[in-house]
């Protein structure tokens, strides 16, 4: 595996919009081209470093099309610095053959659900055969995975996808515990200690805590070394009673949390070294 060298430092992934919600909604969430790039810089500035990306179509509905993605991810890397890591999950409708297509647009990071899990009352599928298949992907095309955990038994998966087919591209195995979605693990201190005695040697990781596990899934992966993943997809409230203004409020809270923890955002150039992003 390639050295890390992000144990100094905090990885601020932000998550601005998501395939959930709906503008008419949230208003504050960021759904146009100019409202994503004008938040990802915002997030940037204030020290983010990955932006995992979910786009919408003129009627602000998800959509995983592929002209939209490839403007995106040029818009993103022309005016920002980040790290782009394209969502491969989509939504829970989005067909196979769509997600894999994501990849096309060429970021330098996409997402991979290591399996299915009950989804509030949809259900999202990653069969093991489609896992591969975008792992595989992946590695053909020098895109750098981070692999989504909703659920105990998919570090299992995880496991057997790398024995079986060896590490991504970068060399560097980095995870995220998607926590307290309705249908997978909860956001708990207990829940992510459970899940690290069965990370792979060596991987990194972060944790998203959804709703109201946001802060307690934020402090416990700070004690526990990871690393952080924030933003309007994952958390809505920012406090009882206060819903979430931007997100620049919410990585803002995290940048903070991370100073306390005495270990500061990183940059996307450290975040580019320690996953051998080309
Ligand atoms: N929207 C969820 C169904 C990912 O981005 O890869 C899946 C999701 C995970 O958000
Ligand atoms: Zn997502």
């Amino acid at each position: 595996m390639a050295a890390t060298t992000l144990h100094a430092g905090t990885l601020i992934t932000v998550a601005p919009t998501g395939a959930e919600s709906s503008k008419a909604d949230v208003p504050a969430l960021p759904v146009t081209l100019d409202e994503l790039v004008g938040t990802a810089r915002e997030c940037e500035g204030i020290g983010a470093s990955v932006i995992h990306v979910h786009i919408r179509d003129a009627q602000a509905r998800p959509t995983l099309d592929l002209g939209r993605l490839t403007d995106t991810v040029a818009a993103l890397r022309e005016r920002t610095g980040l790290v782009i890591q394209l969502s491969s999950g989509g939504s829970v409708h989005d067909p196979e053959a769509d997600r894999l297509r994501v990849l096309d647009a060429a970021p330098d990071m996409a997402s991979c659900t290591m399996g299915t899990v009950n989804f509030g009352d949809d259900v999202f599928l990653n069969r093991w055969e489609f896992i591969v298949e975008l792992h595989t992907r992946m590695r053909d095309r020098g895109i750098v995975p981070e692999y989504e955990i909703f659920d105990l038994g998919h570090l299992t998966s995880l496991r057997r996808l790398l024995d079986r087919h060896g590490l991504p591209a970068g060399g560097q195995v980095h995870v995220d515990f998607v926590m307290g979605v309705p249908g997978g693990m909860p956001g708990t201190v207990e829940a992510l200690v459970a899940g690290l005695r069965d990370l792979p040697e060596g991987a990194t990781f972060s944790a998203t805590g959804v709703g109201r596990t946001s802060v307690a899934v934020m402090l416990a992966s700070l004690a526990a070394g990871g690393h952080l993943r924030v933003g309007m997809e994952d958390t809505l409230t920012y406090a009882k009673g206060s819903p979430v203004e931007s997100n620049m409020q919410l990585v803002s809270r995290a940048v903070a949390f991370a100073r306390l923890a005495q270990r500061p955002p990183c940059t996307p150039g450290e975040v580019r070294a320690a996953f051998g992003i080309r």
